[in-house]
């Protein structure tokens, strides 16, 4: 087999094969009815990767103001209206508690892996 075969077909698979596994997800979690929701349910707990990013969509027709003052990754979105969408990506594996500075019933734990 020439050399040059191997070249043309093995880099490009070997390239494909760890940009695969350093895909970050990219997911969303609404704010609804005062609750974190995923696909239309109700969640008080969620399991991702290293790397994936959350978007905090805001499914109410009021505010909500995400926020986590967890060591692991601490921040604030401010609070946004219905529709809007703000990210937040998880380098390092823990657990992350996020809350909503308007509506203290909201918790959700997002442990990262
Ligand atoms: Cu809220």
């Amino acid at each position: 087999m020439p050399a040059k075969f191997l070249y043309i077909f093995f880099v490009p698979l070997l390239a494909l094969c760890f940009s695969s596994t350093s895909l970050a997800a990219d997911l969303t979690v609404g704010q609804k009815d005062k609750s974190f929701v995923m696909n239309g349910k109700k969640i008080e707990s969620l399991t991702i990767k290293k790397g994936d990013k959350i978007n905090f969509r805001n499914e109410d027709p009021f505010f909500h103001n995400i926020f986590s003052l967890s060591a692991l990754k601490t921040f604030d979105l401010g609070s946004y209206p219905a529709g809007q969408s703000k990210a937040v990506t998880f380098e390092k594996a823990g657990t992350a508690e996020i809350e909503c500075a308007i509506h203290p019933q909201m918790f959700l734990e997002v442990t990262i892996k």
